[in-house]
């Protein structure tokens, strides 16, 4: 009598496993999984994964910004500035960002003398 209880009792366990196993639960359906931003869901597990700029931390669940101006991930020409998720490149002092938003232009400051009024003007240009 005994062992048909125990031979029941573990035909009842190993259905249940069986049965979680099979029948995969949503882990991201509730609080996204615990994962800060994106995730995945497997047959009986979930992943979580970062967006571009981001990279998972050591938890496995949330992302972490990729400082990118003290790694080599930038190109910016002088300046590099860490934004989350991102970077921008800015330029030193006296030069000007150019349209490529990557490389700097010198300022050249000249001096000329206005031929009617004899009055000098500064004329700046980046170049
Ligand atoms: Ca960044």
């Amino acid at each position: 009598m005994v062992n048909i209880f125990c031979f029941l009792l573990l035909l009842f366990f190993i259905i249940i496993i069986l049965y979680l196993i099979v029948a995969d639960i949503n882990e991201c359906s509730t609080n996204n999984g615990g994962c800060s931003q994106t995730c995945t869901n497997t047959q009986g597990s979930f992943t979580c994964s970062c967006s571009s700029g981001y990279q998972l931390s050591g938890n496995g669940l949330s992302c972490v910004d990729i400082n990118e101006c003290t790694t080599s991930q930038h190109n910016c020409a002088q300046v590099c500035r860490n934004t989350p998720g991102s970077f921008t490149c800015d330029c030193n002092s006296g030069f000007m960002l150019n349209s490529d938003q990557r490389t700097c232009s010198g300022e050249i400051i000249a001096y000329l003398v206005n031929v009617c009024n004899h009055r000098p003007f500064k004329i700046t240009i980046f170049s």
